[in-house]
């Protein structure tokens, strides 16, 4: 399997984080979309990572998807729960990472990659307070200690931690407000080695 994008994508980290943690093997293709356009296109309609190429040629991309599909052909490894409240919660759990880590995408196409010239404040704004908002929520989901996924990170943990990251990789400011069981739970992931081999 041939793993396309760059750890500083949180949706290409998930999926990496996602495969080390089942003990798979892969190989990474570190492309961006603005250093490799048409190499990326080459292996995804819309020109977009992750994409996940399997043995077989077959191509994932959506990160949720990859990982629904890793899940199934490893269910003695799935890093979400098969069914039942649990499920759910996990997918929310994913899904809240998953908007927080696309907002935060979106602040660096506004304000860190835009001329300031062309900046629209409102805009700005705007996606500021979504964060924010994502970031409380995912404050509230965090334990104190552990995992959500109980003795191991799960699939909630990863979407927690790749969100918090990118964060603060991209616009630490974000994380000013102070998010200590969020910050905590991305500390005790980033020890580990799939965590830390993908640290953005
Ligand atoms: N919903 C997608 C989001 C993927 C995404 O936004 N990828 C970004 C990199 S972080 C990208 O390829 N952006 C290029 C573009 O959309 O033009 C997923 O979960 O996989």
């Amino acid at each position: 399997m041939i793993l396309y994008g760059r750890n500083l994508s949180p949706f290409t980290r998930r999926v990496a984080i996602w495969l080390t943690l089942q003990g798979r093997a892969f190989e990474r293709r570190e492309l961006s979309v603005v250093d490799h356009f048409d190499q990326i296109a080459a292996v995804s309609p819309v020109a977009r990572v992750p994409v996940l190429a399997l043995d077989d040629g077959t191509r994932l991309i959506e990160a949720w998807a990859i990982c629904d599909w890793l899940d199934m052909t490893a269910p003695q490894a799935a890093l979400i729960p098969a069914s039942g409240p649990a499920r759910t919660a996990a997918l929310q759990a994913v899904a809240l990472g998953s908007a927080v880590a696309d907002k935060v995408v979106a602040l660096v196409y506004e304000k860190n990659r835009r001329d300031p010239a062309l900046h629209y404040p409102a805009v700005i704004e705007k996606i500021e307070r979504q964060i924010a908002g994502g970031l409380a929520a995912l404050e509230a989901l965090a334990p104190d200690h552990g995992w959500i996924g109980g003795d191991a990170p799960n699939g909630a943990d990863v979407a927690l931690v790749c969100a918090h990251d990118i964060a603060a990789a991209t616009n630490a400011y974000l994380l000013k407000p102070g998010y200590p069981r969020l910050a905590g739970l991305a500390a005790r992931a980033n020890a580990l080695p799939a965590f830390a081999a993908t640290k953005p």
